[in-house]
């Protein structure tokens, strides 16, 4: 399963139109969407109202990124339920502190609760959801955070142990050598989530190979596009004095009007207003 982040219903809509299997509710989407840093700076309720916004545009399920859960276990066990109302299908929570530090920036602050709080916030997830096939899946720093290969691997146990549905094992390493590692040491019971943004010469089929991995997560790929188709158009603009030289690359209204779904509009237009 391939999962594309979103940061609005738009590029949700884009990510589903692609073909990907789930949308990945990004924090560090958000909140560059936001131009913050994805530090627990933009509010739970912010990404929560986006999440209902882009499950209610997509078919596809989607996975909420709730960093550490905005707090301790108290906060989590309700949070979770107000996420399943959204619509969301999973949410993913990470073991480190509350506020929260972006995890591929070189030198982040990257500090881990213990391993029994942690399991408690896996639990009170787990206690919080009313769907039995809303999946909680913990996300173990303990490699971002320099903490090595045998803490990550009690910790990923551990958090199972908890009632965790999946463990995502995240790596800013430049070659996926830690994350493989990891893998091929994996004797737990339930599946892996991958990152690959660090890594990103890890292909599909590659990982597929390794028979332990559920997800795969493509973490920031369509606000970087984003970023990089404005860039290039907004320079040409004002480097060409105008939008004419630009106007046959880009998407046309037409285009963007089929996105806002107007047609499902029309046929609200003809079978209701007289
Ligand atoms: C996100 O997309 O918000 C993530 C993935 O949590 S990462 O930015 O790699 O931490
Ligand atoms: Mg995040």
């Amino acid at each position: 399963m391939h999962a594309m982040s979103a940061h609005n219903p738009l590029s949700a809509r884009l990510a589903a139109e692609a073909g990907f299997d789930a949308i990945w509710g990004s924090g560090f989407e958000l909140s560059a969407s936001y131009a913050v840093p994805d530090a627990n700076i933009l509010s739970a309720g912010l990404h929560l109202d986006m999440m209902r916004a882009i499950a209610a545009t997509v078919d596809v399920p989607v996975i909420a990124d709730i960093d550490t859960g905005f707090g301790n276990a108290i906060n989590v066990s309700y949070v979770v339920p107000q996420y399943e109302a959204a619509g969301v299908s999973a949410v993913v929570m990470e073991d480190k502190t509350f506020p929260k530090d972006t995890s591929l920036r070189a030198d982040g602050r990257q500090e881990l609760v213990r391993v029994e709080e942690f399991q408690g916030k896996i639990e009170a997830a787990c206690a919080a959801r009313r769907d039995p096939d809303f999946c909680v899946i913990a996300r173990t720093e303990t490699l971002i955070a320099g903490l090595g290969q045998a803490e990550a691997l009690a910790r990923a146990a551990a958090y199972e142990a908890a009632g965790a549905d999946a463990i995502l094992i995240h790596s800013k390493q430049a070659t996926p050598d830690e994350v493989l590692a990891f893998i091929a040491a994996w004797s737990g019971g339930v599946p892996l989530v991958l990152v690959p943004t660090a890594y990103p010469q890890l292909r599909e089929r590659d990982i597929q190979a390794l028979g332990k991995v559920g997800l795969v997560i493509y973490g920031n790929h369509a606000i970087r596009a984003a970023v990089g188709a404005m860039r290039e158009i907004f320079a040409r603009i004002r480097a060409e004095g105008g939008i004419h030289a630009v106007d046959a690359g880009l998407p046309t209204v037409r285009d963007i009007i089929g996105l806002q779904g107007d047609a499902d509009m029309r046929e609200l237009e003809r079978r209701f207003l007289r």
